[in-house]
């Protein structure tokens, strides 16, 4: 664990990033150094030592009776787990520690899943505590027959339950000019992923009967900031869910207890939380929320426009600030593992590349693999001691995307490389808070150490 983390507030601003073009680093570092090693991955310091105190001796926890069974009725991680934890910052806050975020510790995950006290918050008026007995959904506005539910009774629906990413698409959006954050966690933790139950709300619609005048369904939160988003029709009726369960237990109350909104792979800030009403109308709340667009890149370099979901995207977890190699021995093997996800698709592809994104080799991808959903990644590499590395991963997803570099998306993919820095103008010079699933890159340096880049091609 790195020290820049002492306190759940600790200002993490980055004071070692730095902004590199790829010059400079070939100018420093001459050759590509990775290794595609097929040996097998052993941590090669361990031995059956003799005067290791700790294997040779009966621990203190297997000499006398432990605690009852009963002790906490509701488990809690082990103590020596307590720097595992959600946290935030004063930039991230305004002040205001009730409308702010709490970001997950993705250097320390495993898997897909994200445990329920770790999950990502956005809260915008706090958390607000609902008591399920008093719970109601109101489904109202273009449909043939109006109901208020109770819990129990949104509950007998057909349930279904899918896993799926929930991400801000503010995720990464403070490392647009240069890396802010020296972690991983801040970097990219406005967001987690668990597997939810709940009720897809075509399967309502059918026994409500949507009018066709319906193109809009707009969604309302019982919480202090009464949160209302308008969501197009044509996703509701796809994959849309009300949902109450989160990996296998009821919603936290930082998700939303006891019910809310998911529209899988599209912005986090859609799936209202705490739902209180569903309307149906022909119109959306805001005018902006028809307009508003973003762009993507095809492989084949074509941009193009969508809106709402979250693009496809990558990060090396391992190593990362917060994980870094300093204790690596020369020669030793190691797994250099990621995270993939796209909220238009299913991952295919990931390509890790060890020089800042000139060379690219082809990851093996992890255990599931599922729509809308974290997909683990790993590349397994021979660490020299000493060696520098710029360790960029790129994503690709069945919906034909991949992970632009921050200058397509900044000034556009049209703007041809040798104009980049001339006419800033030319492209769409967009440096905005939203959608930025640029590559990113982790410097190792000499000592193991990781720091947070950024490689322009200008
Ligand atoms: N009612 C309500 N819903 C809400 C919010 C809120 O403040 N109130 N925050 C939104 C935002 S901005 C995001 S990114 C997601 C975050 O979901 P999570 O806190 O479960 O990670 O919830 C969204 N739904
Ligand atoms: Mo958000």
């Amino acid at each position: 664990m790195s020290d820049f983390i002492k306190d759940s507030n600790t200002d993490v601003t980055n004071e070692k990033s730095k902004v590199l073009s790829r010059r400079d680093f070939f100018k420093k570092t001459g050759a590509m150094s990775a290794v595609a090693a097929s040996s097998v991955v052993a941590p090669s310091l361990l031995k059956a030592s003799e005067d290791d105190p700790a294997i040779m001796h009966h621990p203190k926890w297997g000499q006398s009776w432990g605690d009852p069974v009963t002790k906490n009725r509701y488990g809690i991680p082990s103590a020596y787990e307590h720097n595992v934890t959600r946290r935030n910052t004063k930039l991230l806050a305004s002040g205001n520690y009730r409308a702010s975020i709490a970001v997950t510790p993705i250097h320390e995950s495993d898997g897909i899943i994200t445990p329920n006290g770790l999950f990502f918050s956005r809260c915008h008026g706090g958390i607000a505590h609902v008591d399920p007995n008093e719970y109601r959904l109101m489904i109202t506005g273009l449909v043939e027959k109006p109901i208020v539910l109770t819990l129990a009774q949104l509950k007998r629906y057909p349930r279904v339950t899918r896993t799926h990413f929930i991400e801000c698409p503010a995720n990464g959006g403070q490392e647009w000019r240069r890396p802010q954050y020296n972690s991983l966690q801040f970097a990219k933790g406005f967001m987690s992923c668990a597997e939810w139950t709940g009720v897809y709300i075509k399967t309502i619609l059918e026994d409500l009967k949507l009018k066709p005048e319906a193109k809009w369904m707009l969604a309302e939160g019982s919480d202090n900031s009464e949160m209302g988003r308008s969501v197009p029709v044509e996703k509701v009726l796809d994959d849309a869910m009300i949902v109450w369960g989160q990996n296998g237990e009821a919603l936290r109350p930082e998700q939303g207890y006891p019910v809310r909104l998911l529209l899988p792979g599209w912005e986090g800030n859609l799936c209202v939380k705490w739902l209180k009403r569903l309307d149906f109308a022909s119109e959306p709340w805001y005018a902006k929320e028809e307009t508003s667009k973003y762009t993507a890149l095809k492989p084949t370099g074509k941009a193009v426009q969508h809106f709402y979901a979250n693009e496809v995207n990558s990060t090396v977890v391992i190593p990362s600030p917060e994980k870094p190699w300093t204790d690596l021995e020369d020669g030793a093997m190691v797994e250099i593992e990621g995270l993939a996800w796209s909220g238009m698709g299913t991952i295919t592809r990931v390509d890790l590349s060890f020089d800042g994104g000139n060379n690219y080799v082809e990851a093996n991808i992890k255990g599931l693999v599922l729509p809308k959903c974290w997909t683990r990644w790993s590349y397994i590499h021979k660490y020299k001691k000493g060696e520098k590395l710029l360790l960029t991963s790129r994503a690709i997803d069945d919906a034909g995307f991949i992970q632009p570099t921050i200058d397509q998306e900044v000034f556009g993919f049209d703007v041809k490389k040798e104009d980049y820095g001339k006419d800033k103008n030319k492209g769409m010079g967009v440096e905005s808070v939203y959608h930025r699933n640029a590559i990113e890159t982790w410097e190792v340096n000499e000592k193991g150490e990781v720091n947070h880049v950024q490689v322009r091609t200008i």
